[in-house]
């Protein structure tokens, strides 16, 4: 079957074609490997193929700050290949599946999208608007993305001086910040086979890329997970970036991932308040980030801290609590987002219960915009709290981003 796999760009990102679209290339990889004929689109880098080509089935994947982007490319598709049934799958619609029919969408699929899509394939649809709640696939029966199906090296990832490019050695999160958008069975962690992570990292070296991104949520979940997969790609030479948590983070994982070639590790610093480390479920404290960032240093890893301003029980104090950590603490880099309340968290389910007050019906559009605005487009905030209100959010985001930022000579 002849199947178009669309990816939205977003606008508001920095450089909408750095990292490949990994969620989208593992449905492809799955349908390609079942014979069928599949086109990837990434509006980032090519527009959407014209009449005169006719696919049998369109999958699109949304994320919640390219909701109306992708309604947008519904329609285009419905006028363009009318009969065509258009299946819509990613995180927003794994957290609010109904907003697939809204959308436009003949097919909402919830969370991993491999096997449903390729039975669609196979089977066909019945044309009737539907919902698919996918079991979470085995990630190790389609474990290494065909990169070739969307000509990878086109994007323009950099890292540690080297073009790089991203890959996931697991799946799946046990923590629970209020915050963060995660799918039903997203909870259980879901390892690869250490063999074909390497068979990937090859493949990759073989490629050119000298330096590779991790995106697995947190890599140091399971320690013992962490220190094989050091020694399994130690001895391939590569250089690379995780997000690691703090409060699991140690002496003897900084050794072992310096060692395999790790550089930098990224850290979900969040504030310098335990109060709203607390508040979120952080399950990590202003202590445990200060002793990863020291550990990260003195084992030679640098250290980039994400932080997010506005979040339940911001005030003016806890930013100055926020600034005081990063005068202390001196990361390498460190980021500085505004929180926004994505649908399907804690904190947007109770905003009340959290202190957080937010625009109903929220502008899905506007959620790629806490971290850095157009002329267009002003960097925002879409939340106050009983302190501050949503403006003195973005100037003290501006505060830490930029005087704080002089301060500490970064
Ligand atoms: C890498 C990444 C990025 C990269 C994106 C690179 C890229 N081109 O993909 C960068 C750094 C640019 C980025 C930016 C942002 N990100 Co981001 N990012 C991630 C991260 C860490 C990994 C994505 C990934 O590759 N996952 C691995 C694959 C296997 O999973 P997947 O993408 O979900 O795909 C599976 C299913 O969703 C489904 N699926 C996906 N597409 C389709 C399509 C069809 C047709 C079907 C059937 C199924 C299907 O099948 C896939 C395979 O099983 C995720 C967290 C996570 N663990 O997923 C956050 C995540 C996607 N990001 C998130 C956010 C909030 C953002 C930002 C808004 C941050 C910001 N404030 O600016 C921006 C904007 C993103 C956007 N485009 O809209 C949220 C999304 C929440 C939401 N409701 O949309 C996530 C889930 C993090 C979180 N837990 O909160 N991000
Ligand atoms: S923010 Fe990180 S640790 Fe917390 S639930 Fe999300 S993925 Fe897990």
């Amino acid at each position: 079957m002849r199947v178009l796999l669309i990816n939205p760009k977003n606008e508001d990102l920095y450089n909408p074609a750095y990292w490949p679209p990994l969620g989208l290339l593992y449905v492809g990889t799955a349908l390609h490997s079942d014979g069928n004929d599949v086109r990837m689109v990434d509006l980032a880098l090519d527009p959407l193929p014209d009449v005169s080509y006719q696919p049998e089935l369109i999958g699109i994947s949304c994320t919640t700050s390219n909701y109306l982007a992708v309604k947008g490319i519904i329609g285009v598709c419905k006028e363009r290949w009318p009969g065509v049934p258009v299946v819509v799958g990613g995180p927003h619609v794994s957290i609010l599946p109904e907003d697939g029919p809204r959308l436009g969408a003949d097919i909402t699929v919830v969370g991993d999208g491999e096997e449903t899509m390729l039975q669609l394939a196979r089977n066909g649809h019945n044309g009737h608007s539907s919902l698919v709640v996918s079991h979470p696939v085995d990630v190790n029966r389609w474990p290494i993305p065909a990169r070739s199906l969307i000509g990878a090296h086109r994007y323009a990832a950099r890292e540690l001086g080297h073009p790089s490019t991203s890959l996931m050695t697991q799946r799946g999160c046990p923590y629970q910040c209020a915050y963060c958008c995660k799918w039903a069975g997203y909870d259980r962690v879901r390892y690869r086979a250490l063999s074909n992570v390497v068979e990937e990292v090859e493949q990759l070296k073989a490629a050119g890329y000298r330096s590779l991104r991790l995106f697995d949520d947190e890599l140091n979940l399971n320690e013992r997970r962490l220190l094989a997969l050091c020694r399994a790609i130690k001895p391939l030479g590569m250089e690379w970036v995780c997000l690691v948590r703090a409060n699991l983070f140690n002496a003897t994982q900084a050794m072992a991932m310096v060692e395999a070639g790790c550089r930098m590790i990224q850290v979900g610093v969040e504030s310098g308040s335990d109060a709203i480390l607390r508040g979120v479920n952080k399950s990590c404290t202003v202590q445990d980030n200060s002793r990863a960032c020291r550990m990260a240093k003195a084992a030679g890893l640098q250290f980039w801290a994400f932080f997010v301003v506005g979040l339940p029980g911001e005030s003016k104090a806890t930013i100055e609590e926020t600034r005081q950590w990063i005068i202390d603490n001196r990361p390498d880099m460190f980021s500085v987002y505004t929180f926004q309340p994505f649908p399907g968290t804690k904190i947007h389910e109770n905003p009340s219960h959290y202190d957080i007050q937010f625009p109903s019906p929220l502008p899905y559009d506007q959620f790629a915009l806490g971290i850095r605005g157009t002329a267009a487009r002003p960097l925002h905030c879409l939340v106050s709290t009983a302190s501050m209100t949503s403006e003195e959010i973005v100037e003290a985001r501006r505060y830490l981003d930029t005087d704080v930022r002089q301060e500490v000579g970064l």
